[in-house]
């Protein structure tokens, strides 16, 4: 998901309320759609909404001993920030609102520890007379509370001297103009702008143009007369820099003057602060827009690749359709090649079979009836009989023949059928792995690696069904063909009354009731179709299973895209 982005914009004109209310029902209408549309896309819209309504951060920046903390102080109405050196070289001052008057100083180490406010001008007071042996040089910031009702809308930042003796005090300031709301620049009576002050308002005057407030401190020391003379002065030469430019006597104000300190609270109340707060609205707006353009660009892009990913998953289908083809010819020529094979061994066995029939005659007992005089005898006589039989000798080897032959077919049959389903497997899994490395994202986000490998590895590799066929035929052929098939053969054969040798058409005929060969030989065909099937199946499953979870996610990301679109249509 995009990022929040830092880019801010300039404000030309002075806003109403009424704008700056619409601004942030905007927001918030945007906040509420993009959480209906998906919670997730919530934080953000909400970070910006909590953005326009916290207090705003005002940076007061000027010269060194301009009168910037005593200038503070004036505006808290109490003596609370030391006016002076303070030990925390770098350190800057932020003053939020609080309960009571303390203060919290936070380490570069993460650590921070809370004081009471007289420990500040303790420090202050030691610093400056010498006589401060703690090491302040780790200080990050310092936080001031003080229950102001003024903090409720601003919180202020007390900066060192744009002029400090330390380079990374100056350069301190700097950052914190980069990232405050608006500003308030004091500027002493007694020096009006020196060069210093010049440059860095240049920097920063697209920023703060009209969220600029410039005070000439210390105006006391000015004789009144003097006074609208020197402010015309300032306003000449800062001409463009601010949004107005007032004087200001916090020393006097702090000895109760009110009146010393009027036009700034005015300027902060009417025009500066209402500026700012349009202004920070006007960009969350504008970022929360950026947000929504780039979270639409995002979801259009990744919509974009699912579609390539549907199409290269619809590809390797078809293509695995043309192995599965390719699977059951081989399958099938196989499984002729077993019927030939073993066709030609029924053939030959059924012959020598045949040939080695041989008569046999024995003597069997009737009873006949004489026809006497008074009565009628019965007199038992005997007869030959011939019964054509199976040779011994052929009897004794034919289990053995029936095994032999059996057994080279069926070995041979079972080694092509797992070259025949490696090769097919190894098709597979060449064909996926192409759509995952060509597709890694749209894969990690719309394939189960459970499933995947429960559908690509363990089924493909699964001989089960194909060795079925295989298992099916040693019961033919070890079972009926071998173990007693052949002396069930000769006791049939012996049985029939034939006084003529049998042909070996009759023969096979009979061979065919205990010898069920060809019941095997008809299923052999449909043993390849019904391997195909199985294995078809099993992979058809995994790939219609893919296809449609990619295509309710287009589906899904399709309304989004649009819900984003209709969003960026209205503001
Ligand atoms: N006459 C007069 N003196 C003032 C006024 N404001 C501040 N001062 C004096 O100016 C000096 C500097 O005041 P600070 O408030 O410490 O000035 P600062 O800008 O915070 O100074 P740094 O933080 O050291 O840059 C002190 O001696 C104050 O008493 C004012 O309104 N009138
Ligand atoms: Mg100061």
């Amino acid at each position: 998901m995009p990022k929040k982005s830092k880019k801010l914009v300039k404000r030309s004109s002075r806003p109403s309320t009424a704008e700056s209310d619409h601004i942030l029902s905007q927001i918030s209408w945007i906040e509420s759609e993009l959480i209906r549309i998906n919670p997730d896309f919530g934080g953000y819209a909400k970070e910006c909404f909590l953005a326009c309504t916290r207090p705003l951060q005002l940076a007061v920046v000027g010269e060194y001993s301009a009168g910037k903390s005593t200038f503070l102080n004036a505006l808290l109405g109490e003596q609370i920030l030391p006016s002076g050196v303070l030990p925390t070289t770098g350190a800057p001052i932020y003053i939020r609102q609080g309960e009571s008057a303390s203060f919290t100083m936070k380490f570069y180490n993460g650590q921070h520890t809370q004081y009471n406010i007289e420990r500040l001008h303790d420090m202050s007071s030691r610093a400056e007379s010498g006589g401060l042996h703690e090491d302040f040089s780790a200080v990050e910031l310092i936080e001031l509370y003080h229950p102001s009702p003024l903090l409720r809308e601003v919180f202020f930042v007390d900066t060192p001297g744009l002029n400090a003796p330390n380079e990374e005090d100056a350069q301190l300031t700097e950052r914190i103009l980069e990232t405050s709301d608006a500003i308030i620049w004091l500027t002493s009576a007694e020096q009006v702008l020196n060069n210093t002050e010049q440059q860095t308002l240049k920097r920063f005057s697209e920023r703060y143009q009209d969220k600029a407030l410039c005070v000439i401190s210390k105006i006391d020391l000015v004789d009144r007369g003097d006074r609208q003379e020197v402010l015309t002065y300032a306003r000449t030469q800062m001409k463009g820099y601010f949004k107005k430019i007032v004087s200001a006597s916090a020393q006097l104000a702090l000895r109760g003057d009110a009146s010393a300190l009027q036009d700034v609270l005015s300027a902060l109340k009417e025009e500066v602060l209402p500026q700012a707060r349009t202004w920070v609205k006007e960009n969350q707006l504008r970022e929360m827009t950026a947000y929504v353009k780039e979270l639409k660009k995002f979801l259009v892009e990744e919509h974009e690749e699912t579609k390539r990913y549907l199409k290269a998953i619809e590809e390797a289908q078809a293509q695995h359709q043309r192995n599965l083809t390719t699977f059951h010819r081989e399958l099938l020529l196989e499984y002729q090649q077993l019927s030939s094979h073993l066709k030609d061994t029924y053939h030959t066995f059924t012959s020598t079979l045949w040939s080695s029939l041989d008569t046999y005659t024995s003597v069997e007992p009737y009873q006949e009836v004489v026809e006497g005089f008074f009565v009628d005898d019965y007199v038992i006589s005997y007869r030959d009989v011939e019964y054509w039989k199976v040779s011994d000798r052929f009897l004794e080897h034919a289990d053995e023949k029936v095994e032999t032959f059996t057994q080279k077919g069926l070995d041979h049959l079972s080694q092509r059928l797992d070259v025949i389903r490696e090769k097919l497997e190894e098709n597979l899994q060449r064909l996926l792995n192409s759509v995952i490395e060509a597709h890694t994202e749209a894969c990690e986000r719309l394939l189960d690696p459970v499933e995947f490998s429960n559908y690509v590895h363990l089924d493909v590799h699964n001989k089960y069904e194909i060795d079925d066929a295989l298992s099916m035929f040693r019961h033919y052929g070890q079972g009926a063909l071998s173990c007693g098939g052949t002396y069930s053969l000769n006791f049939h054969i012996a049985s029939q009354e034939l006084t003529t040798k049998p042909n070996l058409h009759q023969v096979r005929e009979l061979a065919d009731i205990y010898l069920p060969v060809s019941v095997f030989l008809g299923d052999c065909e449909t043993r390849a179709d019904t391997v195909t099937e199985i294995v078809t199946n099993r992979t058809a499953h995994f790939f219609s299973m893919m296809i449609n979870f990619t295509k309710e996610d287009l589906e899904a990301s399709q309304v989004t895209i649009a819900q984003l679109k209709s969003i960026l249509t209205r503001v």
